[in-house]
This record gives C-alpha cells, sequence and structure tokens, in this order.
C-alpha cells in the first residue's frame, strides 16, 4: 500500500486475575481508534500507525517479560501505549527511559504516577485517583461526617492515595479513626473494622478483593443503616454478580453488603454529547464499540475506560503527526526510531505535552507530570443499580447534586460516624 508502518507496543491486561481485566473494553476501543485514525488523510499522511500487543494478566512480571518480546522482536516500536494496571505501570514506565520510550497510559490511576522524577517519559489519558480526594472529603462534609474509617489493599496505586487522602482530611479537620491494610485476604482487616465498630468506611481495593471484602463485610454484619462504604466507582457494573469461586457468599450476599454504598470515579466521557476530534459524540462512541465487545458492557471491565483508551490512540497519532513535521527540521524521520535516539524521544516527549484536543472521555490536555484533570462522578446503588447522585466540580471545590436521582438510605437518614460513648458513673 505503499505507506510506512509506526509500531506501537501495546500492553492491556486481559484476563488480570485479582486486579483489573480492563483490556476487556480498552483494547477493543483503542483498535477502532486506529482504525479511524488511520482513515485520516491528513493526520500521518504517508504512514500507518500499527499496533503489536500483548496480555499482561495486570501482573507486573508478566508486563516486563511482555514489554522485553514486544521491544526485541521486529518490527521496530516507536512508543508504549499502556499498560493498563497502575501495578504494571509503575515497574514498566519507570523503566521505559532506558529504551527511551514514550509512555502513553489509558488506564493507570496510582497517584505515585505523577512524579516526574521517577517516571520521565510517562503520559496519561486516566485522571490520578487523587482527583477523588476532594470529592469525598465535601461528601463527608454534606453528611457531617467527621470520622472516617480506611480499608485499602496493600498496592502502591491505593496506598498513594490513602495519603493524599489522610492530608486533605487533616486539613479539613476529619479524623481517620483506624486505617486497616490487607494483602490478599481482607478477613482480619475487616474483623478489625467490625471490632472498632467502623460506621463511615473507604475502601480502596481492586474489584476481585472488592468481592472479598463485602463477603467479610456480609458475614460480619458491617453493612445495613448504620454503615456507609464508599469504594472506587470504575470496576464494571456487574462486579458482584460475577461468579467468583475464591469467596463462599452468593451475589444477593454481596448485594444486601452493598445497598447504599458510595462510589467515585473520574468522570471520563464527554458529558456534553459534542462532536470529538474524531467526529463522533461519546454517545457514538459507545454505539460503535459495543458491536465490538465479547460481552454485554455491564460485564465488560473497562468500558466506563475505554473513551481513555480510544483518546489515548489519537493522543499518540497528534503527537506523531507534530514529532513528524519537527524532525524534518532537523533531516530526521519519525519511522527511524531506535531505543538509543534520546533526540527523538524528546521531540514525541515535547510533542505529547503540547497536545490538547475535545475527545470522546472529554478535553485531552495533559499537566507537566502527565496528568489530566477531570470531575468525579458520585453514584450510590440502590436496589442493585448504580444511580448519579452528583459530580464533584475540582473547580469550584463542589458537588454539583443531580436532580434526577437523590440519596436514598436504609434507615430513611444517612449513617452517622461512630459517637464517643462516655461510661456513666
Ligand atoms: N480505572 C482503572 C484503574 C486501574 C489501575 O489504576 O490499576
Amino acid at each position: 500500500n505503499g505507506l510506512t508502518d509506526l509500531v506501537l507496543a501495546g500492553i492491556f491486561p486481559i484476563t488480570g486475575e485479582g486486579g483489573w481485566a480492563g483490556g476487556a473494553g480498552c483494547y477493543p476501543a483503542a483498535q477502532m481508534a486506529l482504525e479511524h485514525v488511520n482513515t485520516q488523510s491528513d493526520l500521518l499522511p504517508g504512514y500507518r500507525l500499527d499496533l503489536k500487543w500483548n496480555d499482561s494478566e495486570c501482573e507486573p512480571g508478566k508486563g516486563i517479560t511482555i514489554l522485553y518480546d514486544l521491544l526485541y522482536n521486529p518490527p521496530q516500536k516507536i512508543m508504549l501505549l499502556g499498560p493498563g494496571c497502575s501495578t504494571v505501570t509503575t515497574t514498566i514506565a519507570e523503566a521505559a527511559k532506558m529504551w527511551n520510550l514514550i509512555v502513553m497510559s489509558y488506564g493507570s490511576s496510582s497517584p505515585a504516577l505523577s512524579d516526574r522524577k521517577r517516571f520521565t517519559t510517562f503520559f496519561r489519558t486516566h485522571p490520578s485517583a487523587n482527583l477523588n480526594n476532594p470529592a469525598y472529603v465535601q461528601l463527608f462534609k454534606h453528611y457531617g461526617w467527621k470520622k472516617i474509617n480506611i480499608i485499602q489493599e496493600a498496592e502502591e496505586v491505593f496506598v498513594s492515595s490513602v495519603e493524599n487522602l489522610e492530608s486533605l482530611c487533616k486539613q479539613a479537620g476529619i479524623d481517620i479513626v483506624t486505617r486497616q491494610s490487607f494483602l490478599k485476604d481482607p478477613a482480619e482487616a475487616v474483623r478489625n473494622l467490625n471490632r472498632s465498630d467502623a460506621r463511615i468506611i473507604v475502601g480502596l481495593f481492586y474489584e476481585t478483593p472488592a468481592r472479598k471484602v463485602f463477603c467479610e463485610a456480609y458475614k460480619n454484619n458491617l453493612y445495613g443503616k448504620r454503615v456507609v462504604w464508599l469504594i472506587i466507582g470504575w470496576y464494571a457494573d456487574n462486579w458482584f454478580q460475577v461468579d467468583d469461586k475464591s469467596i463462599n457468599c452468593t451475589a444477593e450476599h454481596l448485594q444486601t453488603a452493598l445497598e447504599g454504598h458510595l462510589t467515585a470515579e473520574s468522570l471520563i466521557k464527554n458529558l456534553n454529547n459534542v462532536t470529538t476530534l474524531s467526529g463522533m459524540t461519546t454517545n457514538d462512541f459507545f454505539d460503535q464499540l459495543r458491536p465490538r465487545l465479547d460481552k454485554s458492557p455491564e460485564h465488560t471491565p473497562g468500558y466506563v475506560e475505554s473513551p481513555l483508551a480510544y483518546d489515548a490512540v489519537w493522543a499518540i497519532a497528534l503527537a506523531f503527526n507534530k514529532s513528524i513535521q519537527e524532525l524534518a527540521k532537523f533531516g530526521k524521520r519519525l519511522e527511524d526510531f531506535t531505543y538509543s535516539d534520546e533526540f527523538t524521544a524528546r521531540v514525541i516527549y515535547e510533542s505529547m505535552q503540547n497536545v490538547t484536543f475535545e475527545g470522546v472521555s472529554g478535553r485531552v490536555s495533559f499537566t507537566s507530570e502527565g496528568d489530566r484533570i477531570a470531575p468525579t462522578q458520585l453514584e450510590q446503588m440502590q436496589d442493585g443499580i448504580y444511580k448519579v447522585l452528583g459530580y464533584y466540580d475540582p473547580f469550584k471545590d463542589q458537588i454539583d447534586w443531580s436532580t434526577k436521582y437523590r440519596d436514598r438510605w436504609i434507615g430513611g437518614k444517612p449513617p452517622r460516624h461512630e459517637t464517643l460513648i462516655i461510661p456513666t458513673l
């Protein structure tokens, strides 16, 4: 076809036991973006954007192995698309500078990744989890919750987020009463929360551990009218109905324990339904993506994040477009990049830093740390269905409450934080 291939190395978590298997939604979106980018005759004229990829299984060790395979087997890769899981990304993005490789992740939420000294060539379309913390604090203030308890999986992605939440709580005069963490089995951590009579509980963990946590919450009776859980909102909508042999609770048990819980996640779709750079609205995007999925959206991890994968490919195409022009000024060509070519890597980096466009995930542009800014969506589970209660606006530092759905509580009113019992004399 006379076109020169610009090949990306791709890492997607397709399986991901214990982590996030978001490649199920994100890979088809990235593939669709490649097709769309390649039909734009004026974006990369004379070139074709291509992707060679593999499954990281959301495991750092597996991630490094497939990265080596991708990098050391021809064709030459120009940039890395992914990884999706923060646990894999922290390992790979730290090493990427050794190959002068610019990294664009569509699925990593870890606040630790905002460290430019450690992750020198890293960009992401996925907002940092720290963006959700001011939203949590506004929720605490709204409900008058001044004593908070935390349970977290012992992974840097969650630990770094909790550190930021703690400091925001301190500034707001909110006490963190208990902080429990677990590696694989949350049973003891949940029992400890129960012993401390925890009422307002923030939970940070991946989806599989989440089923374990709520199975334990069910068994320990740590739910109902006196308890509220606040957890991550980016799991697939039916995550608690997955047939999970690692727990001895039914989906009904989990749903019982989950009734009324709140979730927070960055808003990663263009709400205004504007026509984006691709010519599609966000609704058009989802309409085109759905037939490409193996399962229904509710059962597809990464469906929520799929606009981020789609926009990540467009961001790369725009950065390449700019890089080709810049390199031409020095008599260089993008397709001649090798892993020892610091100059071309710097040109791609600068081009990416300046990328800005209207994407299906919202306005795409990157801070000097390679991050995005996005509002936070707040939802509540009501009868097993997530209802959007409102959006936290980071610029106004306030929650814009929905007029469609209202919060609903088992006892008719929100739980209270634990009260200090003064013994009678
Ligand atoms: N929204 C998916 C985030 C996954 C991760 O940070 O590992």
